[in-house]
């Protein structure tokens, strides 16, 4: 399958974190699945040195960037930064992927056909013909029950508001305006789906089937899961009263 070549200039961002086992066959999968578009990496210093790994990616392959931060600050920071970069380098399409396999490039060329009548895809585990391998069922029980809880809360038309597997026209982040984004966690997908659908963009939903990592460790914890209940509640909230509010 072609990439459109009406979207222009594609860059698939990955962010990593301890990513050591996974970032050669990540890259090396998006180079095969599609060749024309190119990829950052934005590390955030990881220890075990997968930093040096993407660098000596990128030194072999000019498709390939790096961008190194200087800790771990969270996938929303890691995100910005990049969306930065590739906006001042004049990108029109920017894509989100995980390093650790669980986004399969294969499927990025069905994301990006989406984006030619969209502003915003996301790549849905929870709609039909979405899948996801070999999660246990609590972890299943866990993210389903939060998007019912963000569709709930929000009032969002949306199926996987936490998918972190996108695509984003160049145009949307302007529109959205990354300067006000601060979720670090996943729930910084919600924010950034809110914000396109307030914004009265097209954002749709395409299936896809989601792997558990093989490799590493997931940063998954307490603390993203608390910042996400936090926020989608106080979203919500603050989303009613307004409501109330022009009632009256
Ligand atoms: N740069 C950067 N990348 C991060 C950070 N936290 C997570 N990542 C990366 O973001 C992607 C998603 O993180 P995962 O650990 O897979 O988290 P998850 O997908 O929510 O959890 P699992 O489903 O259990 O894997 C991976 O590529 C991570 O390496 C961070 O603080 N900084
Ligand atoms: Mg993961």
């Amino acid at each position: 399958m072609e990439i459109p070549a009406e979207l222009g200039r594609v860059l698939v961002i990955i962010p990593t974190y301890n990513e050591r086992d996974n970032i050669k066959s990540i890259v090396g999968r998006v180079r095969d699945a599609a060749p024309s578009v190119d990829l950052l990496v934005v590390d955030d210093a990881s220890p075990d040195g997968t930093g040096d790994l993407a660098d000596a990616l990128a030194e072999t392959d000019e498709h390939v960037k790096v961008l190194h931060r200087t800790g771990k600050e969270g996938l929303g920071p890691a995100y910005i930064a990049g969306f930065r970069w590739a906006l001042e380098r004049g990108y029109d399409v920017m894509v989100e992927m995980d390093a650790d396999g669980s986004h399969q490039p294969e499927e990025l060329p069905r994301l990006l056909a989406a984006l030619v009548d969209a502003d915003l895809v996301i790549g849905a585990r929870w709609v039909p013909g979405g899948k996801v391998l070999n999660w246990p069922k609590s972890r299943e029980a866990l993210s389903r029950g939060a998007n019912t809880y963000t569709r709930l809360m929000l009032g969002v038309p949306l199926h996987d508001a936490t998918g972190g597997y996108r695509a984003f026209r160049a145009a949307t982040l302007q529109k959205i305006g990354l300067e006000g984004v601060d979720s670090r966690g996943y729930c910084f997908q919600i924010d950034l789906a809110l914000r396109a659908l307030r914004q009265g963009l097209k954002v749709v939903e395409v299936p896809i089937t989601f792997v558990e990592r093989t490799h590493g460790s997931s940063k998954m914890s307490r603390d993203i899961m608390a910042e996400a209940m936090l926020r989608i509640t106080r979203w919500g909230v603050e989303a009613r009263t307004a409501k109330l509010r022009s009632r009256r």
